[in-house]
């Protein structure tokens, strides 16, 4: 597969082939913990992938086949968050969550070895999960503190039930990715040998069904959890296919023609 750099990062790669984006944590060495500046770069990595209207599909990934990501990055974690060159720190990860869950667009987590702590919290985050055979999953938080009270608790606990998700996070266990298949946390479990073709495979298969109706599927299903936010989202969604419909051009062009509108003119749907 020949995928072709969208765009040079010291922390991460980003890549396109046939409308898959694919973004991968690329600091093998710590296991693909996240400094700030990892997280700076993620987040402008997919706010192209936003942008570009030929990307239809996400991939997050890691480099090697060790991890996926070990969450923060121990090294420089100092006090109120990790610290970046300038000294000030940042808990910069929660707006890359913030990006992957408004994404209008499917984000897939392609876990190649171990998701621990806030780097478990980014394949809970995504919309689907891909893992290999050697991956394995796990809050660490409460053992090195810190936790996650957000998305990295609540929205997991409709992927795993509130039972499940206290033992997570209270017990700090390590759970293989079979345990995490059948606790509901990861879609599919394959050989690691097999990982990017099956994840590739389902993204085409996105890739072939039509984007708004993904686009609204994940709105809603966001929408159910995410109270005011969530419902802006999915009006906003609602506005766009508005503008799309003849009745809203019906206004404009009246307006812009100094004439009153002819709404009449449209169906009024049982
Ligand atoms: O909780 C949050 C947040 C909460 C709210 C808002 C924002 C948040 C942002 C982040 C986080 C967090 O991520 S807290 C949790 C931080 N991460 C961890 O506690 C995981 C630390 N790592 C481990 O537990 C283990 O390394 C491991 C289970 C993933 C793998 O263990 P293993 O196979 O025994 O390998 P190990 O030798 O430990 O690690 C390999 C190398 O990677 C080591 O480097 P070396 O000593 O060989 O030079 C190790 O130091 C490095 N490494 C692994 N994880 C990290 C790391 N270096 C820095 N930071 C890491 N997180």
């Amino acid at each position: 597969r020949a995928w072709v750099s969208m765009k040079e990062y010291e922390d991460i790669k980003l890549e396109f082939f046939e409308n898959i984006a694919k973004v991968t944590i690329n600091r093998p060495r710590v296991y693909n913990a996240f400094r700030p500046k990892t997280v700076t770069e993620m987040i402008d990595a997919f706010d192209i992938c936003r942008e570009r209207a030929d990307v239809g599909v996400i991939i997050l990934t890691g480099e090697g086949d060790k991890a996926f990501c070990s969450g923060g990055d121990q090294n420089v974690k100092g006090h109120g968050g990790y610290i970046d060159e300038s000294g000030v720190p940042r808990l910069n990860v929660l707006d890359l969550h913030k990006r992957i869950r408004t994404m209008p667009k499917p984000v897939v987590a392609m876990v190649n070895g171990y998701a621990i702590g806030g780097g478990h919290v980014l394949h809970v985050v995504c919309d689907l999960t891909v893992a290999s055979d050697n991956a394995i999953f796990g809050q660490s938080g409460p053992k090195v503190g810190s936790f996650d009270a957000g998305f990295g608790s609540s929205y997991l606990a409709r992927h795993v039930g509130q039972k499940k998700a206290r033992e997570i996070w209270f017990l700090c266990k390590q759970y293989s990715a079979q345990e995490a298949e059948d606790m509901g946390l990861v879609n599919k479990v394959v050989p690691l040998a097999q990982l990017e073709d099956e994840t590739v495979e389902w993204c085409k298969i996105m890739l072939q069904r039509s984007p708004m109706a993904l686009r609204m599927i994940k709105r809603g299903l966001n929408a159910e959890l995410d109270g005011q936010t969530g419902i802006m989202e999915l009006a906003g969604d609602a506005t766009l296919m508005f503008y799309l419909m003849e009745e809203a051009q019906e206004g404009r062009k009246a307006f812009l023609e100094k004439r009153d509108p002819d709404f009449k003119q449209f169906p009024k749907f049982p």
